[in-house]
């Protein structure tokens, strides 16, 4: 039975979890899961970007769910095709990373590609131009393209990663993004493109799927498109949220090299030392002023400092564990 206390102390934890939350997730444009693919797409817009050599008549293909995934399944094939499945709903601003897994079972007999799109608005039929695209082809290859305006930017890649999980677009200026792709939290960048034509400002306001159609059958499959906030000062963990399982990466990897920001270095200088429990300290606050690497102090100790801290690390720890 709870007592008044705990009641007391439960309501001040989660109106600091609302506050943590609202704070960390105000930035320009929905962030979070964008699609699991459970449902429909009908938010989606389905454009054919590319008929190569103007063949007639095209192909019959149709975007589908299956087992909660996204592809595009292809059940008369006349000749090369690209296609873009896009909404507006959703834009990419400065700072923020679309990613969706991917999957090394790639389809059912069809060839080449499937990948992130980002685009200035929605396509138009037959036209290439203004977006940045990261794709995985069926035999395992990873490549980013794009036009800048109608120009088209080279191709960028070729590595086969043995255990891809995502690909990602990261925007890191208004005009520049980060192409490449996840093997679990090991990120790697295949390519910066820094956009110069007139249109350049606008890529970003679309952003969705793309599949290159080499022969009959499905091509596929992508999950979980989402779109990750900017880079929170002290968020080891990438949830937003700065809590004690950041710092408990920070000194699980300490004085490591060749980390990731996922495992701890959040100077991202690729050493994990003191300068990133230093930038973990000062964004947690007064709340965790004891800690230090020297040891996590008791949950007695931490209560003296901020009950509502210690109840939002319970709370988020229990919510994890029940996830
Ligand atoms: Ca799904
Ligand atoms: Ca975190
Ligand atoms: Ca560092």
């Amino acid at each position: 039975m709870a007592t008044n206390a705990t009641r007391f102390g439960m309501k001040v934890a989660l109106l600091m979890l609302s506050m943590v939350l609202t704070s960390s997730y105000a930035v320009a444009g929905p962030t979070g899961v964008v699609d699991d693919f459970s449902g429909n797409l009908n938010a989606y817009q389905d454009t054919r970007i590319l008929n190569n050599g103007a063949h007639a008549p095209t192909n019959t293909y149709n975007w589908q769910i299956t087992g909660g995934r996204l592809e595009l399944n292809t059940t008369n094939y006349v000749g090369i095709e690209q296609f873009t499945l896009t909404r507006t709903d959703f834009s990419l601003a400065v700072g923020e990373e679309l990613q969706a897994d991917v999957f090394s079972t790639f389809g059912v007999g069809a060839l080449q590609d499937i990948g992130l799109y980002v685009g200035a608005g929605q396509p138009t039929t037959d036209v290439r131009q203004n977006y940045v695209n990261v794709y995985l082809r069926n035999n395992g290859q990873v490549f980013t393209r794009g036009f800048d305006g109608v120009a088209e930017l080279s191709l960028a890649g070729g590595a086969t990663p043995a255990a891809i999980s995502a690909l990602f677009v990261r925007r890191s200026a208004v005009d520049v993004f980060e192409l490449g792709y996840y093997e679990g939290v090991t990120k790697s960048i295949l390519s910066t493109r820094t956009i110069l034509g007139e249109n350049a400002a606008g890529i970003g306001s679309s952003i969705g799927a793309y599949v290159d159609v080499r022969s009959l059958g499905v091509v596929g499959s992508l999950d979980n498109l989402r779109i990750i906030p900017p880079n929170v000062p002290g968020d080891v963990t990438g949830d937003g949220q700065i809590t004690i399982e950041d710092f408990n990466v920070i000194k699980l990897n300490l004085f490591k090299t060749g980390q990731t920001r996922m495992q701890g270095d959040l100077t991202e200088d690729s050493i994990v030392d003191f300068a990133d429990f230093r930038q973990w300290k000062t964004a947690a606050g007064p709340g965790f002023a004891s800690v230090t690497l020297d040891g996590v102090p008791e949950p007695a100790t931490m209560l003296l400092f901020s009950t509502g801290a210690l109840l939002l690390v319970s709370l988020i720890r229990g919510s994890r564990r029940r996830a």
